[in-house]
């Protein structure tokens, strides 16, 4: 699977995507990551990127054109007939999240196009975007940690990328519940024991205790989830 990312400020990509398992993967050849900056294709004197809007109002936006040229370099040097989809990541997206990480996980390229400023000339976005992208209601000074983040989720989910012992399954929301507690060695620390089932060996109630706790856990941290899997479990 390949990333390319769209900034001006690949620095801020390359730091984060060459250590740990995203790096390992890369090394393995299982992903990669190009970033590519935006403003290396202004065609302004002074380099810039950005201009006033049209109608007032504070703030600067990012202009089409340079924004446009990049896309169309990358574009052309992809050897594959299929069309990426580029995803903008923006507040004014829809919110991430497992189902869309694992539906990510499927394409051979994605195109990450990384905003700053007040946003970008939406006559660009509207000839190349095919994904609005949100990473949550909050407002960040720029694409590009939401990017890392959406890639480092899409990425476990890529066969290969996680080893055995860290499977990309069985853990928070894949069955809509949070995960349930767990603990290793030693037995006691601080006075606390590791709860009794768990050095039972009963392998059955040991599923259902943790079932238990994921409901548990769940339900008080997260109620929203919590209804919607009450709900969606009901109509079975
Ligand atoms: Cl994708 N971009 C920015 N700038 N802020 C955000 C975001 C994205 N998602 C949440 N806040």
């Amino acid at each position: 699977m390949r990333f390319h990312v769209m900034t001006l400020f690949p620095e801020m990509i390359d730091a984060a995507v060459n250590t740990s398992i995203l790096g390992r993967a890369i090394e393995k050849g299982i992903l990669s990551v190009q970033s590519v900056n935006i403003r290396d294709y202004t065609l302004d004197k002074h380099n810039r990127v950005d201009d006033y809007t049209y109608g007032g109002g504070a703030g600067m936006l990012m202009q089409a054109q340079p924004v446009y040229d990049c896309y169309l370099d990358i574009s052309k040097k992809l050897d594959t007939d299929k069309s990426p989809r580029v995803v903008y990541m923006t507040p004014q997206g829809s919110v991430f999240d497992q189902k869309m990480a694992k539906e990510f996980a499927a394409e051979e390229d994605i195109i990450f196009l990384c905003g700053h400023y007040e946003g970008i000339d939406e006559r660009v976005l509207e000839k190349i975007v095919t994904d609005y992208v949100s990473i949550g209601d909050y407002v960040l000074t720029g694409g590009e940690l939401p990017a890392l983040v959406c890639m480092d989720a899409i990425s476990r989910m890529v066969p290969g990328v996680l080893g055995n012992s860290e499977s990309g399954e069985t853990e928070s929301f894949d069955d809509g519940l949070l995960e349930y507690p767990q603990y290793s060695r030693p037995e006691v620390w601080m006075d606390e024991a590791v709860p009794e089932v768990l050095m039972s060996g009963h392998h059955a109630n040991i599923i259902k205790w943790r079932h238990e706790q994921s409901l548990k856990r769940t339900k008080e941290r997260r109620p929203d989830l919590y209804e919607k899997y009450v709900a969606s479990h009901d109509k079975l």
